[in-house]
């Protein structure tokens, strides 16, 4: 049997995108031999934006980033950069929680991503 190791990268925040793809090689049996499975694989990412600034404009927390959020209420923060940004909590939903902690951001700049948002 062979031994694995856990393995954890660390991404920049600008490699985030829709295209993520693992690849996963068995190199310790020679021939076409598959003895091994992959398992608990996960994938997690955040906001790579201040709190609030969900689709990433920067400058002061608005209505286009209030569109953003509204498009991503009720759904997964798994499911776009705009949706994790719309998670301010850091809970993995999107909800009303999220959007009272956004209306108290609406109109300001933050110096924390979310889900360290104050
Ligand atoms: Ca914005
Ligand atoms: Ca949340």
């Amino acid at each position: 049997m062979s031994t694995f190791q856990f393995e954890e990268v660390v991404l920049p925040a600008a490699a985030y995108h829709s295209t993520f793809r693992l690849r996963i090689r068995c190199t310790a049996t020679p021939g076409a031999f598959d003895d091994w499975f992959v398992d608990n694989v996960g994938l997690s990412g955040g906001c790579a934006f201040p709190c609030g600034d969900i689709d990433g404009s920067g400058g002061p927390v608005d209505l286009q980033d209030f569109a953003t959020f509204s498009l991503c209420f009720g759904g997964l923060p798994s499911s776009s950069q705009g949706c994790a940004c719309s998670d301010l909590n850091g809970d993995a939903l999107i909800n009303l929680e999220d959007f009272a902690t956004f209306s108290l951001a609406f109109g300001g700049i933050s110096a924390n991503p979310a889900p360290d948002c104050p």
